[in-house]
């Protein structure tokens, strides 16, 4: 993948395609034992810095600095989120203790991690895509242009609202296949879209007028793509789909041995990190000594399993939340009732069959669009093969 930026002369359509990750690189280099052996090798020499032949936890932090980055995470330190993630992959590692990481195990769990990295990438592979203006510029002229943005100020509602204001919702609206990258992105609001808007027009702070709101919106648009030009925005790009085939798969495993996924949150990534059973879920749930417990926890529980199950946890995706909600209220699972283990182990499978129907019946697609502040490749070197070694 190196040496691939004097490349992009290829432009247009293979780039409209974007780069596909979808794990085949990962399994190639775990899948070859001696590859592999040597890539562990010489990743392990490089972190042990005194040499002791254990890599301690502070040894250990690029490794799981580089894994992060491997994921598309931002940096360790810069939000609780992707931080939970880090000291859950740490946690890996050093099994929960504090000790020493041999060869051995750091071979073992760095496989695991990889492994769940491909797996996650092979059920919904990110594309990577180079934003640099010139899609925006060509569906500004396209003839979508104005039937899709032209309802903007009738549409939505800004108490005072300039200009401005209405113009940036108008950027929030635009996806990723008509040239913009998610203006719901911080870092794209401030570098692409407030330099844009600062440069090229003084009547933004008037009030909108329906009239005159396309033409400004284009002059806009254009700065924006000369921003983007100057400066192109890498976006991950996913796309899942909520089928009820992650369900069916683990009610028919009677809950065994069910790998626990957790979810990174930007890029709807999986990794399969450590083993879960329905068991499981219920003894992280709160329980009262006569051994019963109340309908209120069957929500926690359903969370703990949605990895296990391919469903996105809580929160995270609204029409997702949605059908859990019909399908507990459906089965008065929200009563609050007190009921024994069973009826409650019970009921979660119900409930979990009736969200597979649905799902069914009605899959839930959702796409993410996140924001990669340097390539992956490059921000990674997780992935890099040892240089000095090549196979
Ligand atoms: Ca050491």
């Amino acid at each position: 993948m190196e040496g691939k930026r004097e490349e992009s002369v290829m432009r247009k359509k293979s780039e409209q395609e974007g780069e596909v990750m979808d794990g085949s690189d990962i399994m190639e280099l775990v899948g070859d034992e001696k590859v592999y052996g040597e890539f562990v090798d010489h990743k392990f020499q490089e972190l042990d810095r005194d040499r002791d032949g254990k890599l301690s936890l502070k040894e250990l932090q690029p490794a799981v600095a580089d894994i992060g980055a491997a994921l598309g995470l931002p940096a360790p330190g810069s939000s609780p989120d992707s931080d939970h993630i880090y000291s859950e992959v740490l946690r890996e590692f050093t099994h929960g203790k504090h000790k020493k990481v041999s060869k051995t195990e750091f071979k073992e769990v760095l496989s695991d991690i990889l492994v769940g990295m491909a797996d996650g990438l092979k059920r919904d592979p990110i594309v990577i895509l180079r934003i640099d203006g010139e899609d925006l510029l060509e569906f500004i002229k396209s003839p979508s242009f104005e039937p899709e943005l032209i309802s903007i100020p009738s549409e939505i509602e800004v108490p005072n609202g300039s200009l401005r204001d209405y113009i940036i919702k108008a950027f929030e609206r635009l996806s990723v296949e008509q040239g913009m990258p998610p203006a719901s992105d911080s870092w794209v609001m401030s570098n692409i879209v407030e330099p844009a808007l600062q440069s090229c027009s003084t009547l933004l702070e008037q009030p909108i007028r329906q009239d005159t709101f396309l033409l400004h919106l284009k002059k806009v648009a254009e700065c924006v793509a000369q921003h983007l030009k100057e400066r192109p925005v890498i976006v991950a790009h996913t796309e899942n789909t909520f089928d009820g085939s992650g369900i069916k798969r683990l009610l028919s495993n009677k809950f065994e041995l069910e790998k626990c996924i957790f979810l990174l949150s930007g890029l709807g990534l999986t990794i399969c990190l450590a083993t879960q059973t329905l068991d499981a879920a219920l003894k992280t749930v709160a329980r009262d000594r006569s051994g019963k417990i109340s309908k209120e926890y069957l929500r926690v529980a359903l969370d703990v399993v949605a990895p296990s199950a391919g469903l996105p946890p809580f929160g995270a995706v609204a029409q997702m939340d949605k059908v859990i909600a019909d399908v507990a209220k459906m089965l008065d699972a929200d009563d609050g009732k007190i009921v024994t283990e069973e009826e409650f182990k019970k009921l979660l499978t119900e409930i979990l069959g009736s969200i597979m129907l649905q799902l069914e019946g009605n899959p839930v697609s959702v796409s993410t669009n996140s924001v990669v502040h340097e390539p992956l490749t490059s921000a990674s070197t997780l992935l890099q093969p040892p240089s000095h070694s090549a196979a």
